[in-house]
């Protein structure tokens, strides 16, 4: 089910990782429970071409290896290249029906959405869920907009109770929590474990509040 795999949705490319090998901080971030893995390779000294397919590649593998789906950011024609388990695309790139056009009605397509207008549109184009945000203030997009708290993941929630919402933006374990009471199904994040001094550990952290958060809200938790 698309909730389970939003639950803990880490985001990365190879600029994302300072010092640190890219490739180990995606292995000890599946080793510590990450959910869904978007590939996402942007930035001025960005791999391209072929360096950059191969490197998506070698991402892919080692999510397959820990079973969890990958995804590709912008570019359709990687993911179809790589027959990659889904896209998540942005207001700016290629429009939502095209693309799930190109996927095929079996993968994963994601979208992100700033308003309620959006996400109708999103829904509608066949999006399997939409990301909100920045929720809160990032360092991490460039063109990032201004953070604007869990209110429109309020909106969309009410208005499409059946479209999967994933937060996104500044998020770390200390300030996930308004996410889920605003209807999210899950975290989408990039620093928070990208940066971590140990990616691991962290990412553990993360899914263990994420999952007892989620938990409590279970009908069955109310019946022990
Ligand atoms: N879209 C909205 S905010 C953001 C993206 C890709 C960056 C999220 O990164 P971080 O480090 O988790 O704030
Ligand atoms: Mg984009």
């Amino acid at each position: 089910m698309i909730n389970n795999i939003l639950r803990l949705y880490f985001i990365m490319g190879s600029m994302n990782t300072k010092q640190n090998d890219p490739i180990e901080v995606l292995e000890l971030a599946l080793q510590g429970g990450i959910t869904c893995f978007q590939f996402r390779e942007k930035g001025v000294a960005s791999k391209q071409g072929q360096e950059k397919f191969l490197f998506a590649e070698k991402c892919m593998k080692l999510c397959r290896t820990y079973k969890v789906p990958f995804i590709v950011n912008d570019d359709v024609d990687l993911a179809l290249a790589l027959n990659a388990d889904g896209v998540h695309i942005g207001q700016d790139d290629e429009i939502a029906s095209q693309v799930r056009e190109k996927i095929g009605k079996d993968k994963i397509l994601g979208v992100s959405v700033h308003n309620e207008e959006e996400a109708f549109l999103a829904q509608k184009a066949g999006a399997d869920y939409v990301g909100v945000g920045p929720v809160y203030a990032t360092s991490s997009k460039e063109d990032a907009r201004t953070p604007a708290g869990t209110k429109v993941m309020e909106q969309v929630a009410f208005q499409y109770p059946y479209l999967p919402i994933v937060g996104i933006g500044g998020l770390t374990k200390e300030n996930l929590a308004p996410v889920f009471k605003a209807g999210g199904a899950g975290v989408a994040l990039i620093s928070a474990i990208a940066s971590a001094e140990n990616p691991q550990h962290q990412a553990k952290q993360l899914r263990a509040k994420i999952d007892r958060i989620l938990e409590r809200e279970s009908p069955l938790s109310e019946h022990p």
